[in-house]
């Protein structure tokens, strides 16, 4: 009797259905009204063929074939996460003498490691490997990758696949996807200077990226309104600069938290301390650092950009990159180098006297360059790469070749900017059409989606050095409060256009699966916002 009401449902389903999939019997199926993946994997296969998971039955394991065992924690945990986000409730409900499977059932996801090195205990950088292929068949399902994060990536997928049919039942579709990112670095950037942003905020937001495949956590850490990081060189810093020098504050301890729960989902971070400009609350606790701004011949109390031409602002900035080195282990530092207002540097004589020593006449731009220039250098020498806004690049510094220019402006165009920086030789990310800290009313999703980071006119080889792009959300109108509606599930859009194909550009599809995945999210805890009129099986509680 259940087997033909589920027969009936399924004939419904195909009856009314739109977005058509076809089943590797040829037959026409609507995997839409059941399974809705997203971002979309590159090679999906999906049958009509569907087995039952059960709580009592159903584990994940490592294949016997694996290089990774039950010591990788990264995997165990991992496992231990999946296993909740599907059963959910019925996690708790699980009996201890495990049920034996009906004949229908999906006994087992066996996820295997299949490079010598799993890469279990490693950080995952902008070379790592994330493909992996899945194959969802009985009596296993096999999840294989290179190395573990592929298999973080896996999992998620997996996870999407499966479906509560009309009694609540779990089900997933015999399926095979074989998948890998577009695009290398995939990220999101918060602020947490302009409005400080608790420790669990951060890390809900990381789960989030993880379900939707981020891979890099720009973490915006400090500019002019607050200086939340504790340096343990200079703690005047955040004792002077935070909100609170002990409640808003992020510790050595808080930093190591956020970078390893970041790890154990295949997510850099990557932190940026942007100079010359947006460093106001850096004077508060580091004398001399700022420029005196001038008024007439008096010094009128107030401070401009970092001071430029002592050499006490080098010797500074050398201990202050070397902690940095040491605290977070990824091999990039975004150094910033946006909006430097010149008013104050124009105001002050002594400024004035080195412009004329360096003969740059009146062109501030390259007293700019000059700063930064001494600032890579010495970034240099703690072995860091860097990323930089683009007005770096527009100012004509001298970079070195594996630089990450951040093309973040309305104007001009940012095509015409991606296409000069990759011109140069330089590798390429795009924020400009992902602001999200932008707000208005409608659908903006779709413009978001619609924006592509290799749509300028270039060669193949300019579209190479795109590396990615990232959703920023600026914090001037954010905290706790309403971060995650606002990032999500506008972010998503940038997740999938990253992460896809190029070719999957469909409004229509991408609205039916991103409703879907909105949903999956609100069950699993994040409150994102909607798309439109709708409702969720699961809503927000
Ligand atoms: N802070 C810093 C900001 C912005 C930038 N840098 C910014 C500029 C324009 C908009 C949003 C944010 N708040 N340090 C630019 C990279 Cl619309």
């Amino acid at each position: 009797m259940y087997c033909m009401l589920k027969l009936a449902s399924l004939f419904v389903a195909i009856a009314v259905s739109h977005g058509w999939l076809f089943s590797d019997s040829g037959k026409k199926l609507n995997v839409l009204e059941e399974i809705s993946l997203w971002p979309l994997p590159q090679k999906f296969q999906s049958s009509a063929v569907s087995f039952q998971l059960n709580a009592n039955s159903f584990q994940i394991v490592h294949a016997k074939e694996s290089s990774a065992g039950p010591s990788c924690s990264l995997l165990q945990d991992a496992f231990r996460r999946y296993f909740e986000y599907i059963f959910g409730e019925e996690v708790r409900k699980q009996d201890k003498s495990r049920k034996k499977a009906f004949n229908s059932d999906l006994v087992e996801l066996q996820v295997w490691i299949s490079s010598a090195d799993p890469e279990c205990e490693g950080y995952p950088n902008l070379q790592s490997d994330e493909s992996y292929e899945l194959s969802v068949d009985q009596p296993s399902a096999v999840l294989k990758a290179p190395n573990v994060w592929g298999a973080l990536r896996g999992l998620e997928t997996f996870s999407q696949l499966i479906y509560e049919d009309d009694y609540g039942a779990n089900n997933i579709n015999k399926t095979v996807i074989s998948d890998f990112p577009r695009f290398a670095h995939r990220g999101v950037l918060l602020d947490t200077s302009r409005h400080y942003l608790p420790l669990k905020v951060i890390l809900s937001n990381l789960e989030a990226m993880a379900i939707n495949k981020f891979n890099v956590f720009h973490w915006h850490i400090v500019d002019d309104s607050s200086f939340p990081f504790l340096s343990r060189t200079f703690p005047e810093l955040s004792q002077k600069g935070a909100y609170h020098p002990f409640t808003h504050v992020y510790t050595p301890s808080d930093v190591k938290k956020v970078i390893e729960f970041a790890r154990m989902r295949g997510i850099r971070v990557i932190p940026e301390f942007d100079t010359p400009g947006h460093t106001q609350s850096w004077g508060n606790g580091q004398k001399d650092l700022l420029t005196p701004c001038y008024s007439g011949s008096t010094p009128s109390g107030t401070f401009g950009p970092v001071n430029p031409i002592l050499n006490s602002t080098y010797e500074f900035m050398a201990q202050f990159f070397k902690e940095i080195s040491t605290v977070f282990p990824d091999a990039y530092v975004h150094l910033g180098g946006d909006e430097v207002d010149f008013s104050c540097w124009k105001s002050n004589p002594d400024i004035q006297r080195f412009m004329e020593q360096q003969s740059f006449g009146t062109d501030y731009s390259k007293l700019e360059s000059f700063y930064i220039q001494r600032l890579l250098d010495i970034v240099t020498t703690t072995k860091k790469g860097y990323m930089v806004w683009q007005e770096v690049f527009d100012n004509g510094v001298k970079l070195k070749a594996d630089t990450q220019i951040h093309v973040w402006k309305e104007r001009p165009q940012y095509q015409d900017e991606m296409a000069r920086v990759t011109a140069a030789g330089f590798n390429a990310l795009l924020s400009t059409p992902w602001y999200l800290n932008r707000i208005s009313y409608g659908q903006d999703w779709m413009n978001i989606y619609k924006a592509d980071p290799q749509n300028f006119t270039g060669t193949d080889e300019q579209k190479k050095l795109v590396i990615g792009g990232e959703a920023c959300l600026w914090g001037e109108y954010v905290d706790a409060t309403n971060l995650t509606p606002r990032l999500w599930p506008r972010a998503s859009a940038v997740a999938e256009r990253l992460w896809s194909d190029a070719k999957v550009t469909d409004l229509g599809n991408a609205y039916e699966r991103l409703a879907q995945h909105r949903c999956r999210m609100v069950k699993r805890g994040i409150p994102a916002e909607p798309l439109f009129v709708g409702h969720c099986r699961h809503e927000y509680n």
